[in-house]
């Protein structure tokens, strides 16, 4: 495929194809095939799959304990401009050999912040026009865009909830930056993901003043957004813990209430990810189930965690039993509201050659559309519906009917019980439930 940049990053690798599960070329999905139609939509539809810029072409796979192994071609050029239309390029190099739509951002994932905020607006606004011919040349598109306020040291007591009045201004001025750059790409969706968020000790937190402080900026966010034009949704990224001990957006449940508490609710969804979702000591599914009920799913990350410590380790998702339990979730809410999946997922440190994060792309988005497949089948021709459904039958008819409809009081329910005869038990099916998902995958 045509490339707007010169030079070729991934060298010997060419376009990744559907070729079936019979395929033994590593490089070829196995399962994900873009046009096959499931459910009503097609795969490429469904999944809108997106490449996180941050993981896959500025993280080189540094730890608390040591620096990257990952030393990328595109980091050479020593001008922050030269470097960044480097990354660009091999960033769209990847993103169409893979046969992706989408890719996600943070404002200085696309080029190093400047020493002054004007600086740093001028470098956007080269790097986003650059990037702009390099979408039109591709037609690669921008699912959503974030900005970074909790990487540099002025955030380090967060962004919207500082409780230094300067830096919450700043931060403003960053996320108006990052939602021009947003729009100039036509991004579909943009994020906010606490970051720093929350806090450290109680000791010096007044956590009634800061959550009405991030409401309100959040609020005159989507106001900026909507007066230019901003069709898309907003969305926010629950995280329990990590950097801060505290999160405000704990989880999904969290961050309904207080999208309600703050009259937002209209304009913000949520994005989930898997391994937020483990640190919050819930499954994926149970948050995508309560963003659901709230007609809020809006967007995921798609990685895993570490399942024996717990440590966010934004591992390319492979675990096939829990993401087709996502997918039953995902096809009953009838899909995402807006968003996609974007593979907010590393490759680990130890690998290290440059088809690495192509093995890890595919993997993942071959585990989706393995998981989507079995989903189907599962709520379209196994019992799990019905047996879903019978639990609940005594309230379809009768005085379970009324009680749904508001029809009856408690005393109501005292004369009911004190006429009724013992209760039998009702088995959940529980092991029955979990074979029929084994059946399907
Ligand atoms: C961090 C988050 C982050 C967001 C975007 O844990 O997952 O990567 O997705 O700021
Ligand atoms: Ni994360
Ligand atoms: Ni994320």
């Amino acid at each position: 495929m045509a490339l707007l940049g010169t030079k070729e990053y991934y060298k010997g690798i060419g376009d990744i194809h559907f070729e079936g599960k019979g395929s033994d070329n590593p490089l070829a999905f196995k399962y994900y095939d873009p046009e096959q139609l499931v459910a009503g939509k097609t795969m490429r539809e469904h999944f809108k799959f997106a490449v996180a810029y941050w993981h896959s072409f500025c993280g080189q796979g540094s730890d608390p304990f040591g620096a990257g192994t990952q030393s990328f071609p595109w980091d050479v050029p020593s001008d922050p401009l030269e470097a960044a239309k480097a990354k660009a390029d091999a960033a769209f190099e990847f993103i169409t050999k893979m046969g992706f739509d989408y890719f996600c951002f943070h404002d200085f994932d696309l080029i190093q912040e400047g020493a002054s905020l004007k600086e740093s607006e001028d470098r956007l606004k080269t790097i986003v026009s650059y990037i702009k011919e390099k979408q039109q040349a591709s037609g690669v598109k921008l699912l959503w865009g974030t900005a970074n306020c909790f990487s540099n040291p002025r955030y380090m007591n967060g962004a919207a909830t500082n409780p230094n009045f300067n830096v919450l201004s700043r931060a403003g001025a960053q996320i108006k930056l990052a939602l021009d750059a947003t729009m100039e790409l036509k991004g579909e969706n943009y994020v906010f993901w606490g970051g720093r968020e929350g806090y450290m000790s109680l000791l010096n937190t007044d956590m009634k003043r800061e959550l009405d402080h991030m409401g309100q900026f959040l609020a005159i966010a989507r106001d900026y957004a909507r007066k230019q034009g901003f069709k898309g949704t907003f969305f926010i990224e629950p995280k329990p813990m990590e950097p801060m001990k505290h999160q405000y957006d704990f989880d999904a449940a969290t961050v309904i209430g207080f999208l309600h508490q703050y009259d937002l609710q209209d304009d913000f969804k949520l994005n989930l990810e898997f391994n937020h979702a483990t640190l919050a000591n819930h499954t994926m599914q149970h948050e995508m189930a309560v963003a659901a009920s709230h007609n809020m799913l809006g967007s995921l990350d798609a990685n895993r965690g570490d399942y024996q410590n717990g440590w966010d380790t934004d591992q390319f998702p492979n675990n096939l039993y829990e993401v087709t339990e996502a997918m039953l979730v995902f096809l009953k809410a009838g899909g995402l509201q807006g968003g996609g999946i974007n593979f907010d997922a590393k490759i680990r440190r130890n690998s290290t050659d440059i088809d690495d994060l192509f093995h890890a792309h595919i993997g993942g988005a071959d585990t989706f559309a393995r998981a989507l497949m079995a989903a189907e089948k599962i709520l379209t021709i196994s019992p799990y519906s019905q047996l879903q459904k019978d639990r609940y039958a005594s309230f379809d008819a009768g005085k379970g009917k009324d009680f749904e409809s508001g029809k009856l009081s408690l005393e109501d329910l005292y004369q009911l019980a004190l006429h009724s005869d013992e209760i039998t038990l009702q088995s959940g099916k529980q092991e029955m439930l979990e074979n029929i998902i084994n059946q399907y995958l």
